[in-house]
């Protein structure tokens, strides 16, 4: 039906507009400081002789700190009263094959990434939203003050998504404040970091077969299995800082920018949202430059053949922040 179609077309080229206008906000919003330090363009060139107070203040707050002070963990006070985790997230599409969830109340997020190579054959966001579904109706059917356990809600996911047949594929990771406790499971390069103090603290290690094949999730009985996730846990501590991302984020954006763009925002007191959109924004243009070295481009020189591999990797970006704060405020 023709009518139906040029509404549909309508829609499109509505959501398209969004989506632009959406990307030339949070490009608006990456602080001058973060373009001269990482060599990004769109900024403007101070008049000769002025002073350039922008880089002044990048290489001020953003200078690489020596490898003096490791964050020290067991020795520091434990505040009384419980921690609580406060979240927002940043989706910047391309296929848009990646999902996530969040839940503040039971301390929860989780994303996941389809893997792209079921694209001609199916929906390749299938497996990755089914299992984000299920993950979170888990996670709001559960009693209220459970904590969870990302390994077992992983499993009841899959479990759930694999039944209903499911087609497509997908990595997927799970991070939940159980109590004072910050716990993971992962399948895959859909990853996390911890920060501390400025500094990372915990973070993943991609399970790969061979370069761009995570491991994945599955409906048949080749996947991967939960039993093969990746799990593990650490000390959660006020003012901790947790990134969870897709390899969007990871193949562009190295772990010492990432570092960098923490201490920025916590020291310009950027909300979770802040820094979510400012690390997507970041890989979404660092995907989009062919000369710069990404981890992706590092990684890919290695193979056979792509010895002038340079740039980023243009991907589904999403970014899921969580800041670990005292349960009263
Ligand atoms: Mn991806």
């Amino acid at each position: 039906n023709p009518s139906q179609r040029a509404e549909k077309n309508k829609a499109q080229i509505k959501m398209e507009q969004h989506m632009v206008q959406t990307l030339i906000e949070i490009d608006g919003r990456i602080p001058g400081a973060l373009r001269v330090a990482f060599g990004i363009s769109g900024r403007p060139t101070p008049a000769p002789g002025h002073h350039d107070e922008v880089a002044n203040f990048a290489a001020v707050l953003l200078a690489p700190r020596d490898g003096a002070s490791e964050p020290m963990d067991c020795d520091e006070p434990v505040a009384p009263g419980g921690l609580r985790m406060v979240f927002e997230s940043c989706y910047i599409k391309d296929h848009d094959e990646d999902a996530h969830f969040g839940h503040a109340a039971a301390g929860v997020v989780g994303v996941a990434d389809g893997v792209g190579g079921y694209r001609d054959r199916v929906d390749a966001s299938a497996f990755s939203r089914g299992l984000m579904n299920n993950a979170y109706m888990e996670v709001v059917t559960a009693a209220p003050g459970t904590h969870v356990c990302p390994r077992t809600l992983l499993e009841r996911a899959h479990m759930m998504t694999a039944a209903a047949g499911t087609p497509a594929a997908s990595t997927a990771v799970i991070v939940s404040l159980a109590g004072r406790t910050l716990k993971w499971a992962y399948v895959g390069d859909s990853g996390f970091l911890v920060f501390r103090d400025g500094r990372i603290l915990a973070r993943s290690q991609p399970q790969q077969h061979s370069f761009n094949c995570p491991y994945q999730l599955n409906s048949e009985r080749d996947g991967t299995s939960v039993a093969e996730a990746e799990v593990g846990e650490v000390p959660a501590k006020e003012g901790d800082i947790v990134v969870v991302g897709t390899d969007g984020l990871f193949d562009n954006v190295t772990e010492d920018e990432l570092e960098r763009i923490v201490r920025m925002g916590t020291a310009l007191g950027f909300s979770p949202k802040n820094m979510a959109e400012v690390m997507a924004a970041f890989a979404f243009e660092a995907a989009r430059c062919g000369n710069r070295d990404t981890p992706y481009s590092v990684l890919g020189r290695s193979e056979p053949g792509r010895a002038f591999f340079t740039g980023g990797k243009p991907d589904d970006i999403t970014v899921v922040v969580a800041y670990i704060v005292p349960s009263s405020l």
